[in-house]
């Protein structure tokens, strides 16, 4: 007999502004670094952006009821920074507030509760021009203040709140692999900037610890566990270097307020290391800046090798033509390679079910916090049939593996708040266009056969819903 599901686990989706709500230049809304970025030639694929998006801002009523429709206990969502302060700081837009005003009261007349992502990437233009954001520790004030606002407005019913989203993501891919804003390639200045988003988030949570509003709050980690590709010494040890360096520089920051270290070691030795003067150490190691839970993104695990021939970093595959990806890693730390047990989707992404039971005990073992999946899903192309029915029986066996970990680690004793897959409805993959679907309902952008943008519920939904009604029994 497994342990169940707890009564109360959060049984949901999750998406980001940018992504699904559309109306970019609607509702007083300020631009934000993708609203500009998309429109650099090249950058996304076939040039796709979230002008329009699934047009979320004007039919959040209607996706709502999808919600509910499906049973959902819980959804994630995050604030567009620019419909609350359109420059970033300064002037609160009445009109942005009510939006999510409104959009929060719908879920919770639908006994839906808002998970909210305070930062999901979408950074006002107006800071990037004003002090090249995350760059400058000008913008610890602006976030705090931000925070602030959602959390007076909204804190009456908002019990969860997610600070950051994929932290390690948004800067590695904005000043490592340049493919997102500002798209850079400079490690120091990606660290110094990152050793930023650590002061924002922290303050951020000691704020809300300090000035007593109700509910739990955490940032939410991209993390990607890493296997051995064998055992040989010199691969595992190779594994650990990518754990530390790709994992445990993040995630230790948030919870002990300091970073591993062999990472520090290493970058001290390249002079890439940030930059932490004694403030930044109290308010880091300060209990109140840390978090109540760990937020997981999870998608796939990695798998590496020992890197003495020096292979750096690489592109991703952003077209879906499997088997594109190119050999990437850290010169003298490690190498991604190819794990042979597992399947992949059609960008390369590896297939890992038990992977998800794994991070969720190396956090525990590591962390000992409670975890909110606060993102998994399979990226795939879906087929509109004829009678707008959608047959994705791979996503339906994808996530029900899925779920399976996640009870797993539950009869391990592991605590385990919720699970908010990606996504609900299908919405914009950040580099890869709309042909990357992850949602229970399908939206048609097809311009030969509706600009309508319909919802349609895949078979997915249907089993969701199953899932749901039945606490993860399936
Ligand atoms: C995470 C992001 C999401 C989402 C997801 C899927 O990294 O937090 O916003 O996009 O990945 O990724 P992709 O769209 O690249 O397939």
């Amino acid at each position: 007999q497994m342990k169940p599901f707890p009564k109360n686990f959060l049984w949901g989706s999750a998406s980001a502004a940018y992504q699904i709500e559309g109306a970019y230049r609607e509702g007083g809304k300020g631009l934000s670094v993708w609203d500009q970025f998309v429109r650099i030639p090249g950058k996304t694929f076939k040039g796709t952006n979230g002008d329009v998006a699934v047009d979320h801002y004007h039919r959040y009523r209607e996706d709502v009821d999808l919600m509910a429709k499906a049973g959902l206990k819980a959804y994630r969502f995050s604030i567009a920074w620019t419909r609350i302060f359109p420059n970033g700081n300064g002037e609160v837009n009445q009109e942005g507030l009510k939006f999510y005003d409104d959009l929060i009261n719908d879920l919770i007349a639908h006994q839906i509760e808002p998970v909210v992502t305070i930062y999901h990437w979408d950074l006002p233009q107006a800071l990037q021009d004003e002090y090249q954001g995350w760059e400058s520790r000008r913008i610890i004030a602006d976030f705090v203040n931000y925070a602030k606002t959602l959390f007076d407005n909204y804190g009456d019913r908002v019990k969860y709140w997610v600070t950051l989203n994929e932290q390690n993501v948004f800067m590695q891919h904005g000043y490592s692999m340049a493919s997102h804003p500002p798209a850079v390639t400079d490690p120091k200045r990606m660290y110094a900037a990152n050793h930023i988003a650590n002061l924002a988030n922290a303050s951020a949570i000691k704020y809300f610890h300090e000035h007593g509003y109700q509910g739990q709050i955490g940032p939410s980690f991209a993390y990607s566990p890493i296997y051995a590709v064998d055992a040989a010494p010199e691969n595992q040890l190779a594994a650990d270097n990518a754990e530390q360096l790709n994992s445990y520089y993040w995630m230790d920051m948030y919870v002990f307020g300091h970073y591993p270290t062999i990472v520090r070691n290493w970058q001290e030795k390249q002079g890439i290391a940030p930059e932490i003067t004694v403030e930044d150490q109290a308010l880091l190691e300060n209990p109140l800046s840390h978090p109540d839970f760990m937020g997981l993104n999870y998608y796939q695990t990695g798998t590496v090798a020992k890197n003495d021939t020096g292979v750096g970093a690489a592109a991703e595959n952003t077209s879906g033509k499997k088997g594109t990806i190119k050999e990437s890693g850290v010169p003298g730390m490690f190498k991604n390679v190819k794990n042979d047990y597992l399947q992949k989707t059609d960008w390369d992404w590896n297939i890992d079910p038990v992977g998800l039971q794994i991070a969720l005990r190396r956090i525990n073992s590591r962390y000992n916090l409670p975890v909110l999946i606060t993102e998994n899903g399979l990226g795939a192309f879906d087929t509109l049939e004829a009678d707008h029915e959608i047959h994705d029986d791979y996503r339906i066996h994808f996530l029900r593996e899925h779920v399976k970990a996640i009870h797993a680690a539950i009869d391990d004793g592991l605590q385990v708040i919720g699970y908010t897959t990606w996504s609900f409805t299908d919405l914009l993959s950040w580099l890869n266009g709309y042909q990357k679907r992850y949602g229970f309902v399908y939206v048609d952008r097809d311009e030969k056969s509706a600009k309508d943008l319909a919802r349609y519920p895949k078979d997915s939904f249907y089993w969701y819903k199953q899932v749901i009604a039945s606490n993860g029994e399936d």
